[in-house]
């Protein structure tokens, strides 16, 4: 993903996808940007993926944000709006929602069905709660309801930030600063570095969802585009690129083909792959750099008993 990435030029919907897709397999390093996972089904498999036991990051963040609810809770403040990146089934949400009783909730998520499932949920589980949910791509600028005068509080949890590279998370993080304006204050769920083979489980499971998560992107290039590509051909790939700090996923293809998307033909020679994913790793301390470099000074910080995840609680300079 590069800088026009985040232009307003670019079609969002089924022609953003499109040219997202024509354009990344035109690229030397064939490259798909993440976004595109999350149609229905990519979201019930990211679903199954935070329930496996390999898959740390849920479970070490649910553990840290109940250890710590009373304290995460005074920096986030009661009352004001709630405004949460890429919320998907909102589930450490609700243990927010509980602490902070906010007067709006705003999830803000690409999938239309994540929201429209998760939102139905909460409306039953909190009948009092205001719920504003927004359909969008946060990674282009967003024209966000305005909801009248109250502090915000955004919210972007699941180390989603980590699918960003460093300068995207970084001009993500300076929109999130004009939305939550001088000394407003931000929570950002970061997932840690820590032993690679510990990550590399995370990313390779045995049940083989996330193979199936991350094959899932040909199989909806194939019914929203008229893509014609063999999944039997193409295998997941998942390694930990210890000099980068990421994990990166791919799609190796199997032997020499040719495949189809509409009109554009792609060639892939055998072992060729395509970037389907990377999911950045960082220090506390690098994390805080980066943040700091978009006007954020790190005020608190909150990890689980076993170091696995860290939650940032920012400032806006
Ligand atoms: N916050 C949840 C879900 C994380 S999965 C958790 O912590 O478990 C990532 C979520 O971000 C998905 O629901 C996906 O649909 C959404 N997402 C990914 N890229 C996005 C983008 N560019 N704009 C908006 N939402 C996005
Ligand atoms: C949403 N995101 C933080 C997940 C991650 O861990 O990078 C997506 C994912 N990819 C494979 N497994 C989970």
């Amino acid at each position: 993903m590069g800088r026009d990435h985040r232009s307003r030029s670019r079609p969002a919907g089924l022609a953003g996808f499109r040219q997202d897709v024509v354009a990344g397999l035109s690229l030397p390093q064939k490259t798909l940007p993440p976004k595109h996972f999350y149609d229905a089904a990519g979201s019930r498999l990211f679903e199954r993926i935070c329930r496996l036991p390999e898959y740390y990051l849920t479970r070490a963040e649910l553990a840290l944000t109940r250890a710590h609810l009373p304290a995460i809770a005074r920096f986030a403040g009661t009352g004001g709006i709630l405004l949460e990146y890429g919320s998907g089934e909102s589930l450490k949400t609700r243990l927010l929602l509980r602490a902070m009783r906010p007067s709006v909730y705003m999830p803000v998520d690409i999938s239309q069905d994540a929201l429209r499932l998760a939102g139905a949920k909460l409306a039953r589980e909190f009948p009092e709660l205001r719920i504003a949910p927004v359909a969008g791509d946060f990674s282009r600028p967003l024209d966000l309801p305005r909801l009248a005068g109250r502090d915000r509080l955004v919210y972007f949890p699941g180390s989603t930030i980590g699918n960003l590279t460093p300068q995207e998370a970084q001009a993500f993080l300076r929109m999130t600063r004009g939305q939550v304006g001088p000394r407003g204050a931000m929570l950002v769920g970061v997932d840690l570095k820590k032993d690679a083979n510990v990550l590399h489980a995370a990313y390779n499971d045995a049940r083989g969802v996330t193979a199936a998560f991350n094959l899932n992107l040909l199989k909806r290039i194939n019914r929203e585009l008229g893509g014609d590509f063999d999944l039997r051909r193409f295998s997941h790939y998942a390694f930990y690129n210890a000099p980068l700090g990421r994990i990166e996923m791919h799609l190796v293809s199997l032997g020499a083909q040719t495949v189809n998307v509409g009109d554009h033909r792609f060639g892939f020679a055998a072992g060729e792959s395509i970037h389907t994913e990377n999911s950045y790793k960082y220090s506390i301390a690098e994390f805080q750099a980066l943040a700091a470099q978009a006007g954020f000074r790190g005020a608190r910080v909150w990890t689980d008993r076993r170091g696995l995840f860290s939650l940032h609680g920012l400032i806006a300079d």
